[in-house]
């Protein structure tokens, strides 16, 4: 195929060819000479983001095709957002500032983090609000995500850009002799609508809502028809599936087989070769990519494959896409290894189940909501079902529905027990995981175990459209089971907490916990520190109590709010929103 008939072929697929640098090279070897055609853009990264910096969420034109600008909802004016790199074992912290129009929040995707930290949509940062995330990395060593968890708004906030890796380096894992440095590579991928160019335009019909909003060209790390300069050696590509509904066979071109490393919760306990994967919304693979055999000279494709699945149209699931081209250019070695072998994995022992929980997913066709869980619509301040801590759990998902559902559960990392009754799981499954796809009418067990933080956090569809059509519970991590007396991980006599729901209108709730007996006070104070109302005054045993604050009673006006628990010549102070 010549260069014309390359760029019309591309132009029928519906993308426009960038003649980024086109440029004719010969290989090493002069008998075999190769005339490369240089098209296309070559792979972008996002930033570094520094730890303790700000996140600052706002509408951004930049350049994803050349030439035209993009108005794209950026971090930091960069789309995806900047890369979190941060050890295990360090804190991180980022200072998030709204800037955009709309309520947000940062959910740290498969991050086991604290409740108030986790980016659920009942903690929405306002329109030029700001919130500071900060929390210890205990997750292992991998390829995490973030992105918006704003209610209903999550699909179209990530669509337009509002996403970003959260990589977790583990010094443990040097040892292993993995290619790092220049050949390790993250790649996001997403698609977009070519009939849109330059714009992400997000005007999903009912049957978006149905299938998910799927585009029909990738972009990887933001870039379009990508390519990438290899070395003839190994190297480490961290996929990411940032797309709000996409699901990707991944594959090479010629077929040839890659090792799978490391699935959501970092790496598996060993390296198992393949020679394809499927990538839901959500997911992350690792995987190592040998280039050794090919030619200086030569072109790859890393490929999404064509597969059968529901729906139809110009944007349905499983079409072929062309996603990056790696053009072996180098004889330089990464020095990597395949490794022999990695790190166990403790599988949880199916004896020590504690509970059982069972999720039906359906398709509720004339229904306002379509798309629920054990007939169920999300409702932010509801909780579903209550987890206690340090208990095994089995959770069985039965997807009665012809849809696809790659089912993310926040807080910690899960195992793949089984689907479909077989415990022969594929290698992608098979590891510490968040997110999990259910085929149609498949049944996938998972088991659960959440020791380290307590409180509400979401089990959800990660097909974004799903998610914001309601395809998402609550439940609410307990006190471990036989345990009686107040905790004390604090050593304060007094533990305020956030006020839920929060913003809220005109009812919020208000929980502290007393230790030590005493005389309490809850007052509401406005901005400039004006008393509005006292909920409690009184004397008051240790316990944990639950105020519930009607703003209509007290005539307080919309806008921000203080309250404050006062013990003695101690007060503890939160923040708090009443909207319109
Ligand atoms: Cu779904």
């Amino acid at each position: 195929m010549n260069r014309r008939e390359m760029i019309l072929k591309t132009l029928q697929a519906g993308t426009v060819v960038a003649l980024a640098k086109p440029l004719v090279m010969f290989a090493n070897d002069k008998r075999n000479a190769v005339l490369i055609e240089r098209t296309g853009n070559a792979l972008r990264f996002p930033p570094v983001f520094t730890n303790g910096g700000t996140m600052t969420l706002a509408s951004t034109g930049i350049n994803v095709w050349p030439g035209q600008t993009t108005n794209v909802l950026s971090i930091n004016g960069s789309f995806p957002g900047p890369s979190v790199v941060i050890e295990r074992g360090a804190t991180f912290t980022a200072n998030f500032v709204n800037n955009f129009s709309e309520e947000a929040t940062i959910h740290w995707h498969g991050i086991n983090a604290p409740e108030l930290m986790d980016g659920h949509p009942k903690d929405a940062v306002l329109p030029g609000g700001n919130y500071t995330y900060t929390f210890p990395i205990i997750n292992r060593g991998g390829t995490y995500f973030y992105h918006s968890h704003a209610h209903m708004l999550t699909a179209e906030h990530v669509y337009k850009g509002f996403a970003g890796f959260f990589i977790i380096n583990d010094p443990a894992e040097i040892s292993l002799g993995l290619p790092r440095g220049n050949y390790d590579i993250p790649l996001c991928i997403q698609d977009r609508r070519s009939i849109n160019i330059p714009q992400f335009t997000y005007n999903p019909t009912m049957m978006d809502g149905m299938h998910g909003f799927l585009g029909d060209i990738p972009l990887i790390n933001g870039t379009p028809d990508a390519f990438l300069e290899v070395s003839k050696t190994l190297y480490r590509f961290r996929l990411l599936n940032g797309s709000n509904a996409r699901i990707y066979k991944i594959a090479l071109s010629d077929g040839r087989p890659f090792h799978i490393i490391a699935t959501d919760g970092g790496l598996k306990d060993e390296a198992v070769q393949a020679t394809s994967l499927f990538l839901a919304p959500g997911e992350r693979t690792d995987i190592l990519l040998d280039f050794s055999s090919y030619s200086v000279g030569e072109s790859i494709t890393l490929k999404s494959l064509p597969f059968t699945a529901p729906g139809g149209g110009t944007y349905r699931q499983g079409i072929e896409m062309n996603l990056l081209r790696f053009d072996i250019t180098g004889t330089q070695s990464s020095g990597g290894i395949v490794p022999a072998a990695m790190p166990p994995i403790n599988y949880f022992n199916i004896n020590e189940i504690k509970t059982t929980r069972n999720f039906t997913l359906t398709t509720n066709m004339g229904g306002t909501n379509m798309h629920l869980i054990n007939g169920l619509t999300f409702e932010l301040s509801r909780i579903d079902w209550e987890t206690p801590q340090n208990s095994l759990e089995e959770w069985k998902i039965v997807n009665a529905s012809n849809m696809l559902h790659p089912m993310h559960s926040h807080s910690e990392q899960f195992q793949v027990y089984s689907r479909n009754g077989s415990t022969n799981l594929a290698p992608e499954d098979k590891g510490w995981k968040d997110t999990v796809l259910i085929n149609p009418f498949e049944t996938v067990r998972l088991l659960v175990k959440f020791t380290e933080y307590r409180g509400i956090f979401l089990f959800h569809c990660h097909n974004l459209e799903h998610e914001d059509d309601g395809m998402m519970l609550n439940f609410k991590i307990t006190k471990p089971i036989g345990i009686t007396e107040i905790s004390t991980e604090s050593p304060e006599d007094y533990k305020l907490y956030q006020n839920y729901p929060n913003p809220f209108n005109p009812e919020t709730k208000i929980k502290f916990e007393i230790k030590k007996e005493g005389n309490v006070k809850l007052k509401i104070f406005n901005m400039p520190g004006k008393e509005q109302a006292t909920l409690v005054d009184m004397k008051m045993n240790s316990g944990i109590y639950e105020i519930t604050f009607n703003a209509g009673e007290h005539n307080i006006s919309s806008g921000t709010y203080f309250y404050k628990l006062i013990t003695g010549e101690k007060s503890l102070t939160k923040r708090m929103i009443l909207t319109k």
